[in-house]
């Protein structure tokens, strides 16, 4: 199945894939997506804010969201924060080795100087598909003005990245044709787009899921993926798709990575899923998305659409490695 663009242009990265095995051949590579881009686009997107650097600039913080003070630095600690007073440890793993960095409870409104609402190469869509209400973040699937699908993206380009540690979400995922939500790290630094994604679902493809009796596909697997070097060409370091057996869009399930130098282990509710021998160095950003198409297939009106059909993320945290 050739993956399909939101806008509808062959990408170069996804005609490398070769369609030998199902995960791969499925796959769009995100970070691709900008290369059928023009370069005008890219500062039309943000504006007058300036590009992401290699390391985040401020330090900012809200009510909900939080960037621990200091935390700003790819991986050399100099001086560690205070134990976390709200006792969050990383799912499954030896608390003593990590320290928080970044966390986001989704408690009250969603912080807009932490989290961006589209991504760094497209123009913003004013229809609001998403909220933080009831201690989660919600996006879901809704038709703009022009009654097409758009993809949301929350992402912290700009405001926090971090290179290794340990990051986790705790989420529900989206049930429907074309869906396609993920929890993703990338950054653009000069040509280079190093990208690792946590969590990615197909709802509506083949071996993603199945249909339920009203004909509405429900999500059952989910796919870790490393792309060390972005979109120069190369294919994935490791992937693989985890069937869980569980319907995701029914409960909350724990996705995380745990980023070493020289390895990726991945894990779904503490248990590991992947683990891929790499050596990615780079600082990288946070994103959650819901976009649509690829593997999912197009969305159409058998996909629900709304709030109650949202990828809800209770909460983003993430530590860096003592060392
Ligand atoms: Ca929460």
């Amino acid at each position: 199945m050739p993956p399909e663009l939101a806008n509808n242009k062959p990408s170069p990265c996804a005609q490398k894939s070769d369609g030998s095995d199902a995960s791969k051949s499925v796959k769009t590579h995100r970070g691709c997506e900008e290369q059928v881009k023009k370069v005008e686009q890219e500062e039309v997107a943000r504006g007058a804010q300036p590009k992401p650097s290699a390391t985040a600039r401020s330090t900012p913080t809200s009510e909900t969201a939080t960037v621990i003070a200091g935390s700003n630095r790819a991986s050399v600690i100099t001086a560690l924060p205070p134990p976390d007073p709200a006792g969050r440890v990383p799912y499954g793993q030896d608390a003593s080795q990590y320290t928080l960095t970044f966390a986001d409870e989704f408690d009250t409104e969603l912080s807009t100087a932490v989290w961006n609402d589209y991504i760094w190469y497209e123009a913003p869509n004013p229809t609001k598909n998403y909220a933080v209400e009831d201690g989660v973040l919600k996006i879901w699937p809704q038709r703009d003005a022009s009654g097409n699908f758009f993809n949301r993206t929350l992402d912290t380009d700009g405001r926090f990245a971090q290179t290794y540690g340990y990051f986790e979400i705790e989420a529900r995922l989206t049930r429907g044709k074309g869906t396609w939500p993920a929890f993703w790290l990338f950054n653009h630094i000069a040509d280079r787009r190093p990208e690792i994604d946590i969590l990615e679902a197909y709802p509506g493809g083949e071996g993603w899921g199945r249909m339920d009796s009203s004909g509405v596909h429900i999500p059952d697997t989910f796919a870790p993926t490393v792309w060390p070097a972005g979109n120069q060409g190369e294919n994935h370091a490791g992937t693989k798709m985890h069937q869980t057996g569980m319907d995701l869009s029914a409960g909350f399930h724990k996705y995380a990575l745990k980023w070493e130098p020289n390895r990726q282990t991945f894990y779904f509710d503490g248990k590991e899923v992947l683990s891929v021998n790499v050596s990615m160095g780079d600082p990288m950003y946070l994103l959650l998305d819901l976009w649509f198409g690829s593997a999912s297939g197009t969305p159409d009106d058998s996909t629900p659409q709304g709030k109650n059909n949202a990828f809800e993320v209770n909460y983003v945290r993430v530590w860096a490695p003592n060392e």
